[in-house]
């Protein structure tokens, strides 16, 4: 375990860091937590189990959708495939791709939790064991560099299934796009997972299942609250909503309180009036031509899409725009020797001053989420192409 120069240990950092994010969160009006804190351990279980909900068309339908389409997506993305997965998955999906692929170099998922990645990384080692895996401990929506594994790699693919892209705002959505371009590089793809626009109704019950794993998924939040930072919310006292906004294309879900009652996290107290929300989670529906838009605002081209037949999926192809200026695209590949003590490579991060004006712009618009919708008027400004250089 590594201890930083001002003498606090790594797991210091994590709590002030996650602290202060919390109370960031909570003292905002409106009141909005990231849904990036349900992924506990009990959160992941949970998660797991609406997974295997009649209601959530979303996992049975996109798993569909690759056992009949891998093998013409591993035919696209030939051979000689590094595949950097976002996220830890060592689910049924990354095994249908791994097996269709011809020869893959290397598996590298990016995971920011370190069991959920030690435990899925164990699987596909026994499952794989011929096959490099490289797991990188990170956040994903951070800066990274790719591991360079041992043998030789034709091109990195990223694979971002399950439509997580959809719990990010569109700003946000399209930042990650960039990255995820900067770290393929010129010849790199990426295989995108996106819920596709259909019957609101439908929609909304993927997210209000009669069993009521949603509810407990959402309320798991405050209970991880309660068990990391002292925090004291009675479940009892909130309630899970989730609504799909039609207009905004998509699904926001809410802590509710059901009356006026205090809370303390962390030493701090916080006051909730009755029937106030908190802001817990987006999760955006598109289509595909908003979904190419958003895809094009990062530099990258839609080459081709795969969806079912009711067309409630998709799995997106995307490569980098032909004109995408080189230069402007980082170095991605660093060696694995810079490993963290516990044998994970460790990435590296943006500096400390750019940390900061990012957090410092996140907080000033901490609502944005909330206000966020799909005008033709976005103001996010389109990716224009660098003129060729003249030699
Ligand atoms: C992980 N993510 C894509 C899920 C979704 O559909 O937004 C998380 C989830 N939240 C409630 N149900 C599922």
């Amino acid at each position: 375990m590594s201890v930083p120069a001002s003498g606090l240990h790594q797991d210091d950092v994590r709590y002030l860091a996650m602290r202060d994010e919390i109370w960031r969160g909570l003292a905002a009006r409106p009141r909005k937590l990231s849904s990036k804190w349900f992924y506990d351990e009990a959160g992941s279980a949970l998660f797991e189990r609406i997974c295997e909900q009649d209601e959530y068309y979303v996992t049975r339908t996109e798993l569909a959708l690759m056992r009949e389409h891998v093998a013409a997506m591993a035919k696209m993305l030939g051979p000689q495939v590094m595949l950097v997965e976002y996220g830890s998955g060592s689910g049924e999906k990354t095994r249908l791709l791994l097996d269709h692929l011809e020869r893959p170099a290397a598996y590298v998922p990016i995971e920011i939790s370190r069991t959920a990645l030690r435990d899925s990384v164990a699987q596909l080692r026994q499952a794989y064991p011929a096959l490099e895996v490289v797991a990188l401990n990170a956040d994903f929506t951070e800066p990274l560099l790719l591991p360079r594994p041992h043998g030789p790699v034709r091109r990195p693919v990223v694979y971002f299934p399950g439509s997580t892209l959809g719990n990010f705002n569109r700003r946000e959505a399209v930042d990650l796009l960039i990255r995820m371009r900067q770290l393929m590089g010129p010849n790199g793809r990426a295989l995108v997972g996106i819920d596709l626009k259909k019957d609101p109704l439908l929609i909304e019950a993927a997210y209000n299942d009669g069993a009521g794993v949603t509810a407990a998924f959402t309320l798991n939040l405050l209970a991880r609250l309660n068990r990391e930072l002292d925090a004291d919310f009675d479940l009892q006292q909130f309630h899970h909503r989730a609504r799909y906004n039609v207009m905004r294309g998509r699904v926001e879900t809410f802590i509710v309180s059901r009356c006026a009652q205090r809370v303390s996290v962390a030493g701090r107290p916080f006051a909730f009036a009755a029937d106030e929300a908190m802001a817990v989670e987006i999760s955006c529906k598109y289509t595909v031509s908003e979904f190419a838009g958003m895809a094009a605002a990062a530099g990258l081209g839609v080459t081709h899409v795969w969806t079912d037949r009711r067309a409630w999926f998709a799995v997106v192809l995307l490569e980098p725009h032909p004109l995408a200026n080189a230069e402007e695209i980082p170095m991605s590949i660093h060696d694995a020797k810079d490993l963290s003590p516990d044998g994970l490579p460790c990435v590296k991060n943006e500096g400390k001053k750019e940390k900061a004006q990012r957090k410092k712009a996140a907080d000033e618009n901490v609502d944005e989420a909330l206000e966020e919708t799909f005008p033709a008027s976005d103001p996010i400004s389109p990716f224009v192409p660098a003129k060729p250089r003249q030699h």
